[in-house]
This record gives structure tokens, C-alpha cells and sequence, in this order.
């Protein structure tokens, strides 16, 4: 099979820290130098990306002056003119430093909760400076081990707050960002607020700006809480906020993986792209923003597995691309999804103007109906999934 070579119409990105990733874990050292920000940019570049997101930290290491700070920008801004890799999205590390050690936006320390606003804010106008249209907020240090050190309620509170403040900046400055909460059951903190994308989605009901913000789902976070990130990021889009998306690899509930997409459960995310790709009006993309991946490479690896794993992750996604492709075109699919009726659910259960009185008055819904027989029909999901398999497999 030939290859599919990526392109920068395929919109892959990827974030400075996951290439940059040196390997540090709770149990063992780097195994891998740090890695030049601007190398990351032209190495990207060649292997077919369409862009590059950061930290804040990632590009300006923490407690730099300003001299130096503009130094790291105008690198930055150097080599992505020199490749045309465009920057997308930025967040903020509001993790690494002691002094989130407690929580950033909802830390019980009310300066460390300002200092977390003006640190967000400084790399908003960087971000914007950039181009960067989505601006993601993954709080990894908000939450607790301790369900006595933390007034819930009041954590939501300032949460709201946070966000709201940092909307209104973005607002107010004209950078016309989009917020993109980033949902995680738990790691670093036991316990994260927001831990899935249901709860995310119902936060963001109650902002003041709640237009202006939606989700970064990622991959792993929802497997880590046990759910179908697939179901996620389709409720997601069903609601308008499908706003950015990470992708990568995890193997069921266990610590936060970052493998290579496609490299834990490749059902799961053959459903992904098809979803993506396919799950849009007639039949075309559900999903037209970046297709970013937040990976890390594995700590065995040297610099040359860093630049192969981050061409897997395209190189993978393009292949169930194809193959979700395919999938949709065989007749044999097209046919077996409509002998398991799965077209019929786009019918609404009531006809037009139908009300509950003319359910209640006809007889065919109910006195008619023959409920033994409907209970006794074959659904066909099994020879569904089993095609799916097999042009997974490239066996059709
Ligand atoms: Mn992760």
C-alpha cells in the first residue's frame, strides 16, 4: 500500500511540548536533550505539518526578562515565516511551577489566582500577535486529593469567574479568540475539575460567555475516565462546541499515555475519523479545524523515534482517513447500515405537526403494534463492526 504523504491542506499540528517532550517521569530522568523550539518548527515543517502550538513556557522559559522573552519571540516568529507553519492555538502552563501547586484559577490563595489570570493574559496577546484563533485552557492543577481542602461550589464560582475575565480581555482587545476548555479525569491532581466532556459542556452553560467557549477533547482523558471519545467529541459537535481537538493513544483506564494516534484503541479511532471526516452534512467533513495531536514520544526513544513517532501520528491518520473512506464507499456497508436501520433515526419520532394526542389516537403506535415482532428483528451490528474490522484490516 502507497503511503498517503501529508500535506499542509491535511492541517496537522502539533504542540511544542510533545515533540519537545524530554522523558522526564515520576520515576526516571530525561533520556532526551532539550529540543530547540525553532529546530521543532523546521523539522515539523518537513515532515508535512500545518502548524505548531504552545505553552507560554514551551517557548519562553519561566522567570526569562523581557529582553530575553523578546529574544525566544522573534526566533519563533523567525522560523515560522521561514516555513509558513502557521500557529493556530496557544494555552498556558498553569501546572509546571510550585506555585500552582494548589490550583491556578481555583487555588485557595486569591493572589495565586490573579497572578494565573495575568499569566493567561500575557500569552493572550502573544497568541493573538500570532494569529492564533483558539486559545485552549487544560487545568490540570485545578482540583483536589483533599475533598475537606477544597469548597467545591466556590471552585466552580472562580472558575466561572476566570473564564468569563479572560473572554472579556479577549473581547475587549479585539483578538477575537475562542476558549477551549480541555477536560482530564485526573493526573497531575487526583481528582481534576471539569473530568469530562459532560461536564465541561455543562460548565460552560452557566458562562456569561458561553458563545465564546467550547472544548478540547483529547483522546486519552475521556479513555482514561473509561467513556467513548468518539460519543464525546459527537455530543460535542452536536452542540457547537467541537472548537479544537487533541489527538493520541491510550489503552483503557490507566495514567495519561500521550502514545502515537491510532497506537491504543484503533477501533476507536477508525470511529474518530470517520466521524470527523465523514459525519458532516451529506457525508463530508463534521470537524474543519486543525487536527492536532498532544502525544508524547515514547521515553525509549532518541531523537530520530521523536520525528518518526511524529510522522506516525499522520501517517496513521491518514491512513483510517483512507479507510474510512472506503469503509463509506462499499456497498456492502451502505447496505448493511440500512438493514440496521441506521438512516431511519434522522426520521423524527413525531411527523410534522404530529402532536402527543395524535400518538395517543393512533392505534398502529401502540394497540397495533406488534412489539414481539419488532423485538425479534436480527439488528446486523455485528456484521456492521465486522466490515468495519476488515477494511481496517485492509482485508476489503
Ligand atoms: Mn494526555
Amino acid at each position: 500500500m502507497t503511503a498517503p504523504q501529508p500535506t499542509k491542506d491535511d492541517r496537522f499540528t502539533f504542540g511544542l511540548w510533545t515533540v519537545g517532550w524530554q522523558a522526564r517521569d515520576p520515576f526516571g530522568d530525561a533520556t532526551r536533550p532539550a529540543l530547540d523550539p525553532v529546530e521543532s518548527v523546521h523539522r515539523l515543517a518537513e515532515l508535512g505539518a500545518h502548524g505548531v502550538t504552545f505553552h507560554d513556557d514551551d517557548l519562553i522559559p519561566f522567570g526569562s526578562d523581557d529582553d530575553q522573552r523578546t529574544k525566544h519571540v522573534e526566533r519563533f516568529k523567525a522560523a515560522l515565516e521561514e516555513t509558513g507553519l502557521v500557529v493556530p492555538m496557544a494555552t498556558t502552563n498553569l501546572f509546571t511551577h510550585p506555585v500552582f501547586k494548589e490550583g491556578a484559577l481555583t487555588a485557595n490563595d486569591r493572589g495565586v489566582r490573579r497572578y494565573a489570570l495575568r499569566k493567561v493574559m500575557r500569552n493572550m496577546d502573544l497568541a493573538a500577535e500570532l494569529g492564533a484563533r483558539t486559545y485552549v485552557l487544560w487545568g490540570g492543577r485545578e482540583g483536589a486529593e483533599v475533598d475537606s481542602a477544597k469548597d467545591l461550589r466556590a471552585a466552580l464560582d472562580r472558575y466561572r469567574e476566570g473564564i468569563d475575565t479572560l473572554a472579556r480581555y479577549s473581547e475587549d482587545r479585539g483578538y477575537g479568540l475562542r476558549f477551549a476548555l480541555e477536560p482530564k479525569p485526573n493526573e497531575p491532581r487526583g481528582d481534576i475539575f471539569l473530568p469530562t466532556i459532560g461536564h465541561a459542556l455543562a460548565f460552560i452553560a452557566t458562562l456569561e460567555h458561553a458563545d465564546l467557549v467550547g472544548l478540547n477533547p483529547e483522546v486519552g482523558h475521556e479513555q482514561m475516565a473509561g467513556l467513548n471519545f468518539t460519543h464525546g467529541i459527537a455530543q460535542a459537535l452536536w452542540q457547537g462546541k467541537l472548537f479544537h481537538i487533541d489527538l493520541n493513544g491510550q489503552h483503557g483506564i490507566k495514567y495519561d499515555q500521550d502514545l502515537v494516534f491510532g497506537h491504543g484503541d484503533l477501533l476507536s479511532a477508525f470511529a474518530t475519523v470517520d466521524l470527523l471526516e465523514h459525519g458532516g452534512p451529506g457525508g463530508g467533513p463534521a470537524y474543519d479545524g486543525p487536527r492536532h495531536f498532544d502525544y508524547k514520544p515514547l521515553r525509549t526513544e532518541d531523537a530520530d523515534g521523536v520525528w518518526a513517532s511524529a510522522a506516525a501520528n499522520m501517517r496513521t491518520y491518514l491512513l483510517l482517513k483512507e479507510r474510512a473512506a472506503a469503509f463509506r464507499a462499499d456497498p456492502e456497508v451502505q447496505e448493511a447500515l440500512a438493514a440496521a436501520q441506521v438512516p431511519e433515526l434522522a426520521q423524527p419520532t413525531l411527523a410534522d405537526g404530529e402532536t402527543h394526542a395524535d400518538l395517543l389516537a393512533d392505534p398502529s403506535a401502540f394497540e397495533e403494534f406488534d412489539a414481539e415482532a419488532a423485538g425479534a428483528r436480527p439488528g446486523g451490528q455485528v456484521r456492521l463492526s465486522q466490515l468495519a474490522v476488515e477494511h481496517l484490516l485492509g482485508a476489503r
